[in-house]
């Protein structure tokens, strides 16, 4: 298993849709076990395989709160939201790919999903709370969207120009060149 370097804001990578997965192999296994380790250590509670530079429909999850609590490993693979709840809940969002920003954002409180686990058996859920939060978010990277297009222009462009900025000087936080 290898922890893989995170595609960082303004890569025009995290703007690409991700292809669905069909081959349910030992690849994709191994892409899985990355992205695992890649989220847990950063730390994160979401991954998409975008974040890594993979464009496959692949995601990883563990909402699980503290560090102390067993690991709720999740993979969720061809996501299709099939029903979001037009009540709303607002949660305070980052991204790794975004790293050290946050803002609150508002999304449907409750979504259905169906998605393929790793064997490529199909499921379909209903999720609310955090883990709503967290599979929209990371469907998003799947169709090249950021949680910053669901804030205002003003604060999504003083972001992108903040993480030009930095990528243009080298210091982006978390590339370990701060000087
Ligand atoms: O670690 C993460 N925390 C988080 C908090 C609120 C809403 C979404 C997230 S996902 C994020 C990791 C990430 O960037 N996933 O793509
Ligand atoms: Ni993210």
């Amino acid at each position: 298993m290898t922890i893989r370097p995170l595609v960082i804001l303004p890569d025009k990578t995290l703007r690409l849709p991700s292809e669905p997965v069909t081959k349910f192999d030992g690849a994709l296994k191994t892409l899985v076990a990355d992205m695992f380790e890649t989220m847990y250590d950063a730390p994160g509670i979401g991954l998409a395989a975008v974040q890594i530079g993979v464009l496959q429909r692949v995601i990883t999850i563990d909402t699980a709160k503290k560090e102390e609590d067993p690991k709720e490993p999740l993979v969720i693979i061809n996501p299709e939201i099939i029903w979001s709840s037009h009540e709303t809940s607002t949660y305070e969002e980052g991204c790794l790919s975004i790293p050290e920003y946050y803002e609150e954002v508002e999304r449907p409180k409750s979504i259905r999903f169906t998605y393929q686990d790793i064997k490529g058996e199909k499921y379909e859920v209903l999720a609310d709370g955090l883990l709503a939060t967290c599979v929209q978010h990371e469907i998003d990277h799947l169709n090249g969207k950021l949680f910053i297009d669901h804030i205002s222009k003003l604060k999504r462009d003083r972001c992108v120009k903040k993480f030009t900025k930095q990528a243009q000087r080298g210091t982006a936080p978390l590339s370990g060149a701060n000087a």
